[in-house]
């Protein structure tokens, strides 16, 4: 026994024989509060562990999802607390964004006070939940002391030219005279008018993520076993590189050349014509003051109007205009007509393709429809040459090559690097690489965000405020009501002093940050309390980082995961952090369905967490969201489950009280008491140990209730019956911190239980004395057999015959045979007499 149960006397002294979660629960979390049981310090003398959820828009009030999130994040940490480490647990808000202007709209409210008054609320609500959050790094990204750092950040960035601007297409909705992301364009049309959304060129600001493509990429493979498949082969296609080659295509009658990215080199003597995005640059000579201008350029402007998601996924009718013009194969001569065409993006590759209709479907399909000559180039190993008249479909495998002159007979892959070689020997392209990564454009024409800290001047130039104005505080002085345009570019406050100290014509930016770049950075900010001199000390980071473990929803698996990503390197190089990856493993936990529906809003399927702790306590709202589902798998709501995890709770309480106040001190204890102690301790502790399977282990603890319940009526008040359930109490302690405290305390104890020491098992008691056989009689079961390890075949066939079951199989027949396979089964072979 690992533990000593304290003197009898004092068991009970102020335990409640019923369960009653709505007293005890807030009576613990303000005795966990004025004790700080969950403010930690960095103590390089401790082993560090620092657990974090991903942290909530500040809506209103907390959902299921995130009470599932956050109790999977409690129990670990407070797992690991108690198994020594010094846990870091931090809460906070990502508190800018959209909604919070829509609310404004709808009940004509400030942003600002409706976000800090959500904060409050949700704050309220994860106290109600016993979470062990240490408060006091506390951060809403939404205040001028977290954002300014954010600022610093950008200006060193701009400086070093890794923030930049740049001009782009952007969704534009004229009627109300702003930019739309892309999750306000509904079917093409404004989500707030229903207008028309057209696709505008405006100077937007980017950050250069393309420059860390290579690293994002590799440093992947750190992260393996570490983060769940499906999200590194997310993030590894959103990268998206793509080797091949860059090939000149010259346009002899304008003495120009068009440049063109392809994949497949191998492929160049089947080209049959060329395809340019509708922007590309040289669409203008091409076709300027020629008989085609007119048709292209309303081709153009139809393009143009293409949604930018549908153009990305292809989601459209692929249609092509020809130029009029030809461009030259520099590898045979050939000419080939140049089209423009709607499905070439502009800002992939070079904005050209080289089109081969026979290995490419996008091309077959195209060439089909225009009446374009394909040419087959490439023969399958396996079935040979595709007939160009007669294929019903492009041949997109690589293979061997024919038709390609000197090439001919190479194998596709031989063939592309031959092919790159000769290009480049002949200066007509080379070996290339592209992302499908785009630079990531933060800037927002919206308010509620952090201001961009920049100044344009009256000559056209754009500066960084001077660093000693920081933070450039958002202002208070707009009026939200949807009326279109930037409200940050409506406040006078805002642009007062500009020019007295920037100079005649200077005006501040009023373009605020894509959110994403609060919560690219707010892990760091928690490793030291909000610091202001600085935006974290390098002491806490260098012994708080990286996040051991990081928790939230699988939605994220790009964006906020690639953009942390990101940022952390961009830190690293900025000389802030000396790191390279923020989280070292990740989990994904499932979504919380009802009805077999994702509980939203939107559904109407939402059961209110509020609810659930009135009525049963946050104690079984936690129980239920760990027990009913492994955490990545979907957790089906159920109200019988509800229902189960409060009555598990109650079984434990009566457990406790009938157990301790038994009267049997002298009982002789089973002889496998001690066996299924150290076996509970043993399967909690694994299933909790990095694998988080809290389902089992809670199963586990469920199933021992069952058996010290079977036998408390025969040793309730043994001493030793008594110490076990400090054990039991201990290894409940994470999931049900509140009723924990409570059992542990009228046990007799002093402190808190969910500061103890874990309880450790001993391998030896594990170890069993006896094992169980199975009896056949000719192949059939026919009995079992409780028996010694140490047992010999001799005894244990003698053991067998004499078995009463058995006897009856084997009266009046002749044993011909008898089988013992060790430790599984006796097989005996009988005849009739
Ligand atoms: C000729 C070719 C022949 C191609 C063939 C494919 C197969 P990934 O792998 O996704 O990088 N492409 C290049 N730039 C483009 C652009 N701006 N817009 C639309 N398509 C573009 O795709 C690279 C391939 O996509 C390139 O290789 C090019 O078509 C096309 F048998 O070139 B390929």
């Amino acid at each position: 026994m690992c533990l000593k149960a304290p003197p009898s006397s004092i068991y009970l002294t102020t335990m409640q024989e019923r369960y009653n979660p709505s007293e005890i629960e807030p009576k613990w979390q303000a005795r966990w509060e004025a004790q700080g049981a969950d403010s930690v310090q960095n103590d390089p003398k401790k082993p560090k562990y620092y657990v974090l959820e991903m942290f909530p828009y500040p809506s209103g009030r907390i959902h299921m999802g995130h009470v599932r999130n956050y109790s999977i994040g409690d129990v670990v940490a407070r797992f690991k607390r108690m198994q020594g480490f010094n846990v870091l647990h931090p809460m906070g808000y990502d508190a800018f964004g959209m909604p919070a202007e829509n609310a404004a709209i709808k009940n004509k409210s400030h942003p600002k006070a409706w976000t800090l008054s959500n904060i409050d609320e949700m704050t309220e609500q994860l106290k109600r939940l016993g979470y062990s959050y240490d408060w006091r790094r506390m951060v809403a990204t939404c205040t001028p002391a977290y954002y300014k750092w954010e600022q610093k950040f950008f200006i060193e960035l701009f400086r070093k030219g890794l923030l930049y601007r740049k001009k782009s297409l952007v969704n534009f909705c004229e009627t109300c005279a702003t930019v739309l992301a892309n999750e306000q364009v509904v079917d093409g049309l404004c989500w707030r008018c229903d207008n028309a959304v057209l696709q505008k060129t405006l100077e937007q600001w980017f950050l250069k993520i393309t420059a860390y493509a290579d690293e994002l990429l590799n440093d992947l493979d750190s992260l393996k076993n570490q983060w769940p498949e499906r999200v590194l082969t997310m993030q590894r296609e959103w990268i998206g590189k793509s080797k091949g080659a860059r090939i000149k295509f010259a346009v002899p009658e304008l003495n120009e050349s068009i440049t063109v990215f392809t994949t497949r080199p191998d492929t160049l003597f089947g080209v049959s014509f060329m395809a340019i995005a509708p922007e590309h640059p040289l669409v203008e000579k091409l076709v300027g003051g020629t008989e085609h201008e007119q048709a292209v350029k309303a081709f153009r402007d139809k393009a143009g109007n293409i949604n930018r998601d549908d153009r990305l996924t292809g989601n459209f009718t692929k249609e092509g205009v020809f130029t009029g013009r030809y461009a030259v194969n520099p590898i045979n001569g050939k000419k080939v007509p140049i089209l423009v065409g709607n499905y070439v993006l502009m800002d992939y590759g070079t904005g050209a393709v080289m089109a081969v209709p026979m290995h490419d479907q996008r091309d077959f399909e195209f060439a089909s429809k225009y009446d374009i000559e394909k040419i087959t180039v490439i023969k399958s190993v396996t079935e040979g040459a595709a007939d160009p008249h007669s294929a019903k479909e492009a041949f997109v495998d690589e293979g061997v090559l024919i038709n390609s002159g000197e090439f001919d007979g190479l194998s596709s892959e031989v063939a592309k690097d031959k092919i790159a070689a000769w290009l480049t020997a002949h200066d007509a392209g080379e070996a290339a690489i592209t992302y499908r990564l785009r630079d990531w454009g933060i800037s927002r024409q919206r308010y509620w965000g952090t201001p961009l800290p920049f100044i344009h001047k009256a000559d056209g130039s754009v500066v960084p405020v001077d660093e000693a104005e920081l933070p450039v505080v958002l202002p208070d002085d707009v009026v939200i009501d949807g009326s279109g345009g930037s409200p940050v570019a409506k406040s006078i406050a805002f642009q007062t002093g500009v020019e007295d100290r920037y100079g005649k014509g200077a005006r501040r930016e009023t373009d605020t940050m894509d959110t994403f770049v609060e919560s690219s950075w707010y892990y760091l900010r928690y490793c030291s309390i909000n610091t202001d001199d600085k935006p974290f000390d390098p002491a806490d980071i260098a012994y708080w980082m990286p996040v051991d473990q990081y928790i939230g929803g699988i939605e994220h698996a790009v964006l906020h995961l690639l953009y942390a990503r990101f940022f952390t390197k961009l830190l690293r190089d900025l000389g802030y952090v000396n790191l390279a990856e923020p989280f070292k493993n990740l989990l994904t936990q499932g979504m919380v369905i009802k009805d077999g529906a994702k509980m939203s809003k939107s559904k109407g399927n939402v059961v209110d967490p509020n609810y659930l702790i009135d009525r049963y306590g946050a104690d079984t709202a936690r129980l239920f969201c760990l027990f009913a589902a492994p955490p990545e798998k979907d957790l089906e709501w159920s109200d019988k489950g509800v229902e189960g995890a409060f009555r598990f709770l109650s079984r434990v309480w009566r457990l406790v009280h009938e157990a301790t106040t038994g009267v049997h001190p002298d009982a002789a204890l089973p002889a496998d008491f001690s066996f299924q102690h150290h076996k509970t301790i043993k399967k909690v502790t694994e299933d909790l140990d990095g694998r988080f399977h809290f389902n089992t282990a809670i199963a586990a603890i469920m199933e021992y209730v069952n058996y010290l319940q079977s036998q408390a009526s025969v040793c309730g008040g043994h001493d030793e019956f008594k110490a076990v359930l400090n054990t039991l109490i201990l290894l409940l302690s994470p999931f049900v911190p509140h009723a924990s405290e409570e059992l542990w305390e009228a046990l007799g104890h002093k402190g808190f239980a969910t500061q103890h020491a874990w309880p450790s098992y001993d391998e030896t008691k594990l170890v069993k004395e006896e094992i169980t056989l199975v009896v056949q009689v000719n192949g059939k079961l026919r009995g079992d057999l409780q028996i010694s390890l140490k047992a010999s075949k001799d005894d244990v066939l003698i053991a067998a015959k004499a078995n009463a079951k058995v006897q009856t199989y084997l009266s009046g027949k002749i044993l011909v045979k008898e089988i013992y396979v060790p430790g599984k089964l006796v097989n005996l072979v009988v005849k009739d007499a």
